[in-house]
C-alpha cells in the first residue's frame, strides 16, 4: 500500500528536501502551506503540477487548530512531520508571543489533531517533531547530546522546548509513536536568506560580481556544529521507520566560527572576508548562544545515519550556488551596484 505524508513547514529549506525524499521513496506527499499574498512556493515548484508524483498543497495554519483537525481527518497520514515554525532566532526576540503561539502551541495543536483523528480511526499516525540544539542554549555540556539539560537563551529556543516535551508527554500518555529530532544547524543553498551561511554567501557571491561591497554581521565569534540540510532529512524519515519511538540528536560534531565561514566562502571566491565584513551591534542577540556542537553517536549506531556532506563541500555548494544567482541579478540589473540587502 502506498503510505501518505503530511509535512508542516513543506515551502521551507527541510520541507523541500524532505518532500524530494519522500516522493522518491514512492509516498503520496501532502504539504501544509500558508496562505500568502505572493506564491512562495519557489522551493518545492519543481515538486507541485507533476502528475502522479506531485506533492499536493493544502492551505492551513499551525494558529488553525480546526484547520488542522479537517486537514488530518481527510488525508488520513500514516506520517506527519511538522517542520513548520517561526524558525529564525533574532526574529523571536521581536516576536515573542507569534513565537510561542506558533512554534510551541501550534505543536500542541497538531499532536491534539492527530490525537483525535487516530482515536476515531483506529489508524496509527506517526509524528516526527522539528526539535533544535537551540534548546541547548548556554550549554551545561560539550559535546550536547539527547540526555543534555535544556537552557534555552531565546524565546525561539525557549518555545521549541515546549514543542519537544508536549511531543514526548504525547508519546508518554497516549502511546503515540512520536519521535524528536534534536537537529544542529542544517544548511544548503535553499537556505533563508537571512540565516547567517546563506547571508554570507549571497553578500560574497554579490561582491564577486559588483553588485554590493560590504556585508553587515553580528557576532563573529559563534560556533556552530553546520551541516547539510539534505542529509538531515534522511534522520527524520528514518525516525519515524524504527519499531520504538525515540529522540535523536542529529549533528556533523565538528565545530567551526561564524568567521571561519566567512574566509571559506569569501576564499571560493579569491577574496578576504576582512575587506569587505563590518560588525555591526545591529546584529547581536539580546541574549546569545555561543557553542553548539553535537555528539551524535547514538543516530549513528541506532539509524545507521552518517552525514555524507563535508563542511567545506557545503559551504562551496552554498557559494556556487549563489554565484550563479547573482550573475543572474547582475545581468538583470545592469552592473548597477545595489545596496546591501536587509537581513536579520
Ligand atoms: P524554514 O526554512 O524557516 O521553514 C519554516 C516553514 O514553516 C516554512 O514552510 C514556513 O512557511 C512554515 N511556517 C511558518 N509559520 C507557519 C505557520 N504559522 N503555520 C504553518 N506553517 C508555518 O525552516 P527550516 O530551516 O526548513 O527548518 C525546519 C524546522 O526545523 C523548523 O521547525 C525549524 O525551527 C527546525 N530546525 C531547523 C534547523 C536548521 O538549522 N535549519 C535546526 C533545528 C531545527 P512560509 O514558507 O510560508 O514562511
Ligand atoms: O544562522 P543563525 O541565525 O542560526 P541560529 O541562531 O543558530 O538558529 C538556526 O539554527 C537553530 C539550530 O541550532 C535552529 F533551530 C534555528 O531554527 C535556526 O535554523 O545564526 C548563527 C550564529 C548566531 O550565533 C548568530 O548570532 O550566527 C551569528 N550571526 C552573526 N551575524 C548572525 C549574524 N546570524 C544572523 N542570522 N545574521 C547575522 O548577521
Amino acid at each position: 500500500m502506498q503510505r501518505r505524508a503530511l509535512i508542516t513547514g513543506v515551502t521551507g529549506q527541510d520541507g523541500s528536501y524532505l518532500a524530494e525524499l519522500l516522493v522518491a521513496k514512492g509516498y503520496e506527499v501532502h504539504g501544509l502551506r500558508r496562505r500568502s499574498s505572493t506564491f512562495g512556493n519557489e522551493r518545492i515548484d519543481h515538486l507541485v503540477d507533476v502528475g502522479d508524483t506531485a506533492v499536493r498543497l493544502h492551505y492551513g495554519d499551525l494558529a488553525d487548530g480546526n484547520g488542522l483537525v479537517r486537514l488530518i481527518r481527510e488525508i488520513r497520514p500514516h506520517e506527519v512531520y511538522n517542520l513548520a515554525a517561526q524558525s529564525h532566532v533574532r526574529v523571536s526576540f521581536d516576536q515573542p508571543t507569534y513565537t510561542a503561539d506558533v512554534t510551541a502551541v501550534g505543536t500542541l495543536r497538531l499532536l491534539e489533531a492527530i490525537r483525535d483523528v487516530q482515536d476515531d480511526t483506529g489508524q496509527q499516525i506517526r509524528f516526527y517533531q522539528a526539535s533544535s540544539s537551540e534548546m541547548f542554549g548556554k550549554v551545561v555540556e560539550t559535546p550536547q547530546r539527547e540526555t543534555t539539560p535544556f537552557h534555552p537563551r531565546s524565546p525561539y529556543g525557549v518555545a521549541k522546548v515546549y514543542g519537544h516535551w508536549i511531543t514526548v508527554n504525547y508519546r508518554e500518555s497516549y502511546d503515540l509513536h512520536a519521535s524528536c529530532g534534536i537537529l544542529f544547524n542544517h544548511e544548503s543553498p535553499r537556505r533563508g536568506e537571512t540565516f547567517v551561511t546563506r547571508k554570507i554567501t549571497r553578500a560574497a557571491t554579490r561582491i564577486k560580481v559588483g553588485l554590493q561591497d560590504k556585508l553587515h554581521l553580528g557576532n563573529l565569534d559563534a560556533k556552530r556544529d553546520w551541516g547539510f540540510a539534505g542529509d538531515y532529512v534522511e534522520a527524520m524519515w528514518l525516525m519515524l521507520q524504527q519499531d520504538t519511538p525515540d529522540d535523536y540528536v542529529v549533528s556533523t560534531d565538528e565545530l567551526h566560527t561564524v568567521s571561519e565561514f566567512c574566509e571559506k566562502a569569501f576564499g571560493r571566491l579569491g577574496l578576504d572576508y576582512r575587506e569587505h565584513v563590518v560588525v555591526d551591534p545591529r546584529y547581536f542577540r539580546p541574549a546569545e548562544v555561543d557553542l553548539l556542537l553535537g555528539d551524535s553517536s547514538k543516530a549513528r549506531r541506532r539509524l545507521g545515519w552518517q552525514p555524507q556532506v563535508s563542511f567545506e563541500q557545503l559551504v562551496d555548494m552554498m557559494v556556487d550556488a549563489d554565484l550563479e544567482l547573482a550573475h543572474r541579478e547582475r545581468s538583470v540589473s545592469r552592473g548597477v551596484v545595489g545596496r546591501e540587502r536587509i537581513a536579520a
